[in-house]
């Protein structure tokens, strides 16, 4: 059982239209909370761009700029350089963008913004799927995963998008679980006091893209960290890997059986991802030093 060390500021008010159950809306309100007032939004189109709402209704007490899918790294690097040109530097420039508009519709905008170092925090809530259009599959859609275009289980792996950012060698990139909200939100302060690109990965198990009980979101993520499939890390100016939780507790069948995007594995099928989910395991493993949130 985990204390949750928190101060909640008002930064984002209840009455939003989330499904019910959902943790991206917990975790965007721990993280809105952590970064505090001096901070402006980019928001891709999302479940994120749904949670916070349009203007005069928004869920968020940030200003909010709604972007292109293509643009969010893009658009705040613009933000931040008028901010920097007005003299106010320490304003936080956040985005808040889906896995489809950011493994995929947004890399390009992101890999360029990363390359230039641009001084910006870019949150990706990752549901692992196309999720507020229907489900559809994305590049970090997880192998085997049904969605609404993978009717089968898709065939490929999840992207790693992480050692794709370390390439870019930004100063800071996190792993967090809205199972574990005191790590989350130590990190999402660490960000904040690094000057940079700063990109933080915030799992998110999607109820009804995941085929999950409205009560189940938080157990799912404890179980994809405890199980390995999610691990917490973060990753220092891309080479400096630090591990947040070193040990895994849970099988994989256990993170999987509870989902209905997984219920149509065979044992050979789950043997298999246990046995990818150990590989990666032990690459993280040999590269990082590590304890425990
Ligand atoms: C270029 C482009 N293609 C498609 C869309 C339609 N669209 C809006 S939101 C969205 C889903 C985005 O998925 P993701 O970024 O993972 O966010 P989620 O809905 O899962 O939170 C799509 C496909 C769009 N806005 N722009
Ligand atoms: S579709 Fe999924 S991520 Fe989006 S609001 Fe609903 S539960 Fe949350
Ligand atoms: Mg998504």
């Amino acid at each position: 059982m985990e204390l949750i060390k928190y101060q909640d500021e008002g930064q984002f008010s209840s009455g939003h239209v989330a499904c019910g159950g959902c943790v991206e809306a917990l975790a965007l309100r721990v993280i809105l909370n952590t970064v505090g007032k001096d901070a402006i939004g980019v928001v891709s189109p999302s479940c994120s761009a749904v949670i916070c709402g349009g203007y005069p209704m928004s869920a968020v007490k940030i200003p909010v700029f709604h972007t292109t899918l293509e643009s969010g790294a893009a658009s705040a690097s613009g933000i931040k350089r008028a901010l920097l040109a007005q003299g106010k530097p320490d304003t936080t420039v956040i985005c808040l963008a889906g896995d489809g508009g950011t493994y995929d519709i947004g890399l390009q905008a992101l890999s360029s913004a990363a390359e230039r170092n641009e001084d910006i925090l870019y949150i990706c809530f990752d549901n692992e799927g196309y999720m507020n259009t229907g489900g559809q599959k994305s590049s970090s859609t997880p192998k085997n995963a049904v969605t609404g275009s993978t009717p089968a289980g898709k065939t490929t792996r999840k992207k790693n998008l992480i050692e794709i950012l370390a390439a870019h060698r930004i100063p800071y990139i996190a792993t967090v679980s809205p199972s574990h909200l005191n790590d989350l939100a130590a990190k999402v302060e660490k960000a904040k006091s690094i000057r940079g690109t700063k990109v933080i990965i915030v799992l998110v198990p999607c109820l009804p893209g995941w085929g999950l009980p409205d009560n189940a979101a938080v157990r799912t993520a404890r179980k994809a960290v405890e199980s390995g499939v999610f691990p917490l890390f973060e990753v220092f100016d891309g080479v400096d890997y630090r591990l947040s939780v070193g040990t895994r507790s849970q099988s994989v069948e256990t993170y999987l059986k509870e989902q209905k995007r997984y219920r149509h594995l065979s044992a050979d099928q789950i043997a298999g991802l246990q046995a990818e989910t150990d590989a990666e395991w032990d690459r993280l493993q040999a590269r990082a030093v590590g304890g425990q949130v």
